[in-house]
């Protein structure tokens, strides 16, 4: 495995994101490499590492002034095992191959935990939505997708939303696919009601997180009610994550963005909740705006000297990290700790560094990877793409009748995986043996292609 990790570094090097993410894999199926000795003539972990196919493309657009910039964009058509592949699309500047890499690296796993038929794959581009205007969006949305368009189909890659990526851009994105391919259909996941959307889609990451909370809780007879819950992330996961935590009585306590986060000691209610949805939906503001509305909570701004961040410092029960990638390191872990957490239930992907996993995996708390508890939203864009070939739409209780089976079954197939092989607990291993499971069989399955 070290050989194989040194492989993919050397190869590499920059790559940090997702020599992180292929690390936390690897050691985790170590014991089932053990068991199959095979796997190392099919150079299983060398095929499962390597993209099928990177695409990589200029995005030329022009501004409201009549300036041109240039972005830079991909598509990670990581594996097609098991179905075409699918994954979000992140717009924010901090996109590179690393970042997307490790994205569609995980969503391979988290895939196949939905149980539905999806490969894994991501994309994006280093185009900043924030302060642009509607038509700059549409703009460059549709100059990204004269490229795209080319290379994705509903039988082949599906792409959805993510970071700087919801209904908005969805709908430019998908406008110039049906131009330019003269189809309408299934290709892209998100998509509004009236033209082929799902019922819940917008809902199912943050409530799917919820219920994988409410899963692990179950298994020690507890509940949310009554808990205290730090979330962080104002955007897509974290507004549902707090819906959900609410309507399940628990306490809803923090909110954050890139510039700050805000603490409401009384707890985030369900007038409060409208009001975040709307500042950050409809007006496009920042958090710090909570605090003019509701004077008594508390805004705190970023601060990139502290190496913590204080969101994590608070007295509470759960924590829903739900904004970014490495947003809960070695000193936020202890602090979560020291203030008693005993629950993380992971909305956004890899939001928990090594280092800060090690600590929760330490103190035998509950720790949920994002690619199981995070997979609702995955799972409800597949449940959209079967809609669209059936042409038909289901009621928003069926959509999540089927969200809560799905989430309950890849509760306990994290749960028998970490059991089979003598980690029983660890939802982390749990996750990344089972998933991995699933795609290596399909791969040696289908030859050496
Ligand atoms: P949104 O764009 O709706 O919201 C992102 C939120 O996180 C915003 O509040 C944003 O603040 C904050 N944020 C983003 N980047 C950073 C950063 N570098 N530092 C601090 N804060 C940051 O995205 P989503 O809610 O869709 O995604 C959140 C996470 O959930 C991501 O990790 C994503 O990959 C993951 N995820 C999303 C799914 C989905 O269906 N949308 C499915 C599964 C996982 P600001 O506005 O200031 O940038
Ligand atoms: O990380 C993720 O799972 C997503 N951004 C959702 C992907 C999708 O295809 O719905």
């Amino acid at each position: 495995m070290t050989d194989i990790l040194n492989l993919i570094k050397n190869r590499d090097p920059g790559e940090k994101e997702f020599h992180q993410a292929v690390e936390e894999v690897l050691e985790s199926v170590q014991p089932v490499l053990d068991r199959n000795p095979q796997y190392r003539q099919d150079a299983v972990l060398e095929r499962i590492t390597e993209p099928e196919r990177v695409i990589m493309f200029r995005v030329p657009w022009m501004d409201d002034q009549g300036q041109v910039h240039v972005n830079r964009a991909f598509r990670i058509q990581m594996n097609s095992a098991i179905g075409p592949y699918k994954g979000g699309l992140r717009f924010h500047p901090s996109v590179n191959l690393s970042i997307l890499k490790f994205l569609a690296f995980e969503q391979v796993f988290k895939n196949a935990l939905t149980t539905l038929s999806m490969g894994g794959g991501k994309g994006g581009s280093d185009f900043d939505p924030k302060g642009k205007s509607d038509n700059e969006v549409m703009r460059f949305c549709q100059s990204f997708m004269a490229e795209l368009f080319r290379h994705i189909g509903p039988d082949t890659d599906v792409p959805a939303g993510d970071i700087g990526v919801g209904a908005r851009e969805i709908g430019y994105l998908f406008g110039m696919y049906k131009k330019l391919s003269n189809e309408f259909t299934g290709v892209l996941t998100g998509k509004s009601l009236g033209w082929g959307g799902s019922l819940i889609r917008p809902e199912a990451t943050g409530y799917g997180s919820v219920y994988f909370a409410a899963e692990m809780l179950a298994i020690q007879n507890q509940t949310l009610e009554g808990k205290t819950c730090l979330v962080s992330g104002s955007g897509n996961v974290a507004q549902y994550t707090a819906e959900k935590i609410i309507e399940l009585g628990g306490k809803v306590v923090t909110f954050s963005d890139s510039s700050g986060y805000i603490y409401d000691e009384e707890g985030i209610d369900t007038d409060k909740l409208d009001f975040v949805k709307r500042l950050k939906n409809i007006k496009r503001g920042r958090i710090s705006e909570y605090i003019d509305k509701y004077s008594e909570a508390v805004y705190t701004e970023a601060d990139t000297s502290l190496d913590y961040n204080p969101l994590w410092n608070h007295k509470a029960d759960c924590a829903f990290p739900s904004a970014t990638e490495n947003e809960i390191n070695e000193t936020d872990a202890a602090n979560l700790m020291k203030n008693g957490v005993h629950l993380i239930c992971e909305g956004a992907n890899m939001p928990s560094t090594p280092e800060a996993i090690n600590i929760f995996l330490d103190k035998k708390i509950l720790y949920a990877p994002g690619k199981a508890s995070n997979a609702g939203g995955v799972a409800v864009s597949g449940l959209e793409m079967a809609q669209n070939s059936m042409r038909l739409n289901w009621p928003a209780d069926e959509v999540d009748r089927r969200l809560k089976i799905i989430m309950k079954n890849i509760h306990q197939t994290c749960l028998n995986a970490s059991a089979e092989y003598g980690v029983s607990g660890n939802y982390m291993a749990g996750a990344n043996i089972a998933g991995f499971t699933k795609v290596v069989t399909a791969m040696l399955d289908q030859g050496l292609v």
